[in-house]
């Protein structure tokens, strides 16, 4: 692989100033070769950034709104978490989908809204359980694919997509990494034809769903695994830095 791996914790609506000071003070005194990324609570990303300021990891958020500006109440643009230091944002994932009803249309606007505002979007796609039974993961990821990405121009910046099969979100149950290559190689096809190859070649494709010390370096082995996704496991520092480090 050419490029280090990219490590990204997503604490959801977990942590508070305890953890935060327990992650900084984890990761100050490590250098790790992977690139890593933490997206807390909004709240916490400006003094994570400050935090964090002389290190090399990445601030970023968990969602973004898909407003520019005005009377949204409760909602937060990217031009606003790009403004207080963030990297990255995550779109669409599942939790996303699932609870708040987001859909393909709203991530799409959302990517876009990103790449204006210079962050790095992380897009999440995965199938669920019962779809997953039916054999359609790659239809599934055909739509999420094309419905946020179509018609999207990079012009040099960076894009991320993370696949997180629902089934094994939180449920203990990764993934094999047999599938999971099986999967980002579909995943790197369809990007090739909305994006063009040479594109698609340099987006960074991370896995998500129960990723542990115990199962990183064997999904990380796969050709195509650029990176992780890690949930849970990144709410105890020590494990996330493990993480980290066999990322290296
Ligand atoms: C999948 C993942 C991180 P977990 O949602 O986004 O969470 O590692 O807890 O399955």
């Amino acid at each position: 692989k050419q490029r280090a791996p990219l490590v990204v914790a997503n604490w959801k609506l977990n942590g508070g100033t305890d953890l935060m000071c327990a992650s900084v003070a984890s990761f100050v005194k490590k250098r790790f070769k992977a690139a890593i990324g933490i997206a807390p609570p909004y709240v916490y990303i400006s003094d994570m950034v400050s935090f964090l300021r002389n290190s090399n990891i990445m601030v970023g958020s968990q969602n973004v709104s898909k407003f520019a500006s005005g009377a949204f109440t409760g909602e937060t643009s990217a031009q606003m978490l790009k403004e207080v230091g963030c990297g990255f944002c995550l779109i669409g994932h599942s939790e996303r989908r699932q609870v708040f009803l987001e859909n393909d249309a709203s991530c799409h606007t959302k990517i876009e809204r990103a790449l204006a505002a210079g962050l790095m979007p992380i897009l999440c796609v995965g199938e669920n359980s019962q779809q997953h039974e039916l054999g359609l993961t790659h239809d599934i990821l055909y739509r999420q694919l094309h419905q946020a990405l179509d018609g999207v121009s990079l012009q040099g910046q960076r894009l991320c997509i993370a696949y997180e099969p629902v089934w094994a979100i939180g449920t203990g149950k990764a993934a094999s990494a047999a599938q999971v290559q099986e999967v980002h190689e579909y995943i790197r096809q369809e990007l090739g034809a909305i994006l063009g190859a040479g594109v698609a070649g340099q987006v960074d494709i991370l896995y998500g769903g129960s990723v542990k010390k115990d199962n990183a370096a064997e999904l990380l082995a796969m050709p195509n695994v650029d990176g992780l996704l890690v949930g849970g496991a990144s709410l105890d520092p020590d494990h996330f830095a493990e993480i980290c480090a066999i990322a290296n």
